[in-house]
């Protein structure tokens, strides 16, 4: 049995995200969607909203589940059995600090990490960029699923 983790911040969670952890479900036997907790970063969802999106975007694939994390990743791989991290490249901007991340859990645990290619269509695609068109009124309907489109839609017109 495989495990591998599809780590991340998913604030909120957008197709780009879903169509790495949709790929990744097909590779291998089961994938553990981690959303990191970080205090330090104001965020627009709750972790709890968080793994509710990401439970409801990937209800269709059974061999997926979610989770959230504090501390090190190597350390929730370490604890979970994982035995590969699997993260989507987006550009060669995102390269150089995925390498980076790769070679230190890497020697941190002998972790491994995938990088599975973005699809074209996401290519531009990341949650800070969603939020701000968003909120400044921008249709984003084709880059999120629909629930989560709502709840921003929501939270923006409580702000
Ligand atoms: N297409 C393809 N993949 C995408 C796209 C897209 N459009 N958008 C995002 N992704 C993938 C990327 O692989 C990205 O890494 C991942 O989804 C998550 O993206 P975000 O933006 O939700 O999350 P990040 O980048 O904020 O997450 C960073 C981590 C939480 C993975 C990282 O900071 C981490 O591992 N932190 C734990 C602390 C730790 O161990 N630190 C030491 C690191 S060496």
């Amino acid at each position: 049995m495989t495990k591998v983790v599809c780590p991340g911040s998913f604030d909120p969670v957008t197709n780009g995200h879903l169509d790495i952890v949709g790929r990744a479900s097909r590779l291998f036997d089961e994938v553990v969607v981690a959303v990191l907790v970080n205090e330090k970063k104001s965020s627009l969802f709750s972790i709890d909203e968080r793994i509710d999106m990401l439970g409801r975007a990937t209800t269709e694939l059974p061999n997926v589940t979610v989770a959230s994390f504090t501390g090190l990743l190597v350390d929730f791989c370490t604890e979970n059995d994982v035995s590969a991290i699997v993260k989507g490249l987006r550009a060669v901007s995102d390269f150089d600090y995925e390498l980076q991340m790769a070679q230190m859990n890497s020697s941190l645990t002998d972790v491994d990490t995938i990088f599975i290619p973005t699809s074209p269509e996401y290519s531009y695609l990341a949650s800070s960029l969603v939020k701000e068109v968003a909120k400044g009124g921008g249709d984003v309907s084709r880059l999120v699923p629909d629930f989560v489109l709502e709840q921003m839609t929501q939270r923006f017109a409580e702000s």
